[in-house]
């Protein structure tokens, strides 16, 4: 049992606009390795190193290597109580945006239903040339790398550096952040903009905001509450006071 203070339950008992931002860390307990931690096969690239056009220009093989090697993983593993507490947390409230930075797809396969994926899905391809959706099955063991009518080369359709967000997911994030009373930063060291700002956005107009990391990031001097521990802990137990 988390001893919650009294501040947040007020607040998160008396809650209409709820937003929650997600990173990678959501996504840890269900084996699906965080991008800035020491564990893992390709824990030796930053992932400035592989989610950009530069790198994929570059070497287009290896950055396909690391996003069929996540995929994989990613087809095997399941959401795990973090997901389904929020999941579960949407029901509770008027207005809930579940703003994720993830691209595993493991909120909606949790059940949860207002989702705004800021930097894509890696479950979708595009061409790297002309933007437009590629729907055929890709085969990665092909000689050549798989290619759209305009020659352009087929990429996973997620959002790498320099790249701008989808524009109407991005805009629906910073509408649900400035009316949030209630903001959750989940899972996410807080360093990769634009949506690294969102809970500063939600605070600047009135939010209560939470942190809940295994460690402190830059956010956490920010934070009006911040819950040290696994959100796959932390999320379930916040949900039973909701239930009470
Ligand atoms: C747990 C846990 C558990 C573990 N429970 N917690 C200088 C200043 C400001 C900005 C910039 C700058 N230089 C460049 C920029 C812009 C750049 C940026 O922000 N860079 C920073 C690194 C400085 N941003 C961009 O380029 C963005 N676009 C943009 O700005 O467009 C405008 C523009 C256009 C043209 C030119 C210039 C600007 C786009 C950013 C796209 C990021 N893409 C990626 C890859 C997506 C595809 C893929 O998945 O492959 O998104 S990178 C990667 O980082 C991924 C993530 O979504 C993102 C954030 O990572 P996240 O989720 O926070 O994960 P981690 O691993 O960092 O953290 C996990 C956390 O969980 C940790 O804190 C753990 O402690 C915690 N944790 N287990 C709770 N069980
Ligand atoms: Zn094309």
């Amino acid at each position: 049992m988390i001893d919650f203070s009294p501040e947040f339950l007020n607040v998160l008992k008396s809650a209409k606009r709820v937003a929650v931002l997600t990173g990678a860390g959501i996504s840890a307990e269900s084996g699906v390795a965080t991008f800035r931690g020491k564990e893992g096969l390709w824990a030796k690239f930053r992932p400035e190193e592989l989610a950009s056009a530069d790198a994929f220009m570059l070497n287009s093989a290896l950055v396909w290597e690391w996003y069929q090697y996540r995929r994989d993983i990613i087809d095997k593993v399941q959401p795990n109580p973090g997901h389904f507490a929020l999941a579960d947390m949407e029901k509770h409230f008027k207005s809930f945006a579940l703003i994720t930075q993830n691209v595993d797809g493991l909120h909606r396969r949790a059940g949860s239903q207002n989702i705004l994926e800021l930097h894509g899905n890696i479950t979708r391809n595009k061409c790297f040339n002309c933007g437009k959706p590629f729907i055929d099955e890709i085969n990665l063991d092909q000689k050549k790398p798989p290619c759209c009518n305009c020659g352009g080369k087929i990429r996973p359709d997620v959002v790498w550096f320099g790249e701008t967000l989808p524009q109407s997911e991005f805009e629906m994030a910073n509408e649900a952040s400035a009316t949030a009373d209630l903001f959750f930063a989940a899972g996410t060291s807080a360093i990769v903009y634009p949506a690294a700002g969102l809970p500063m956005i939600a605070k600047r107009h009135g939010a209560y905001l939470v942190e809940i990391n295994i460690e402190p990031t830059p956010l956490t001097d920010m934070a009006d509450s911040f819950m040290q521990g696994k959100s796959g802990e932390i999320l379930p137990e916040i949900v039973k006071w909701l239930r009470k």
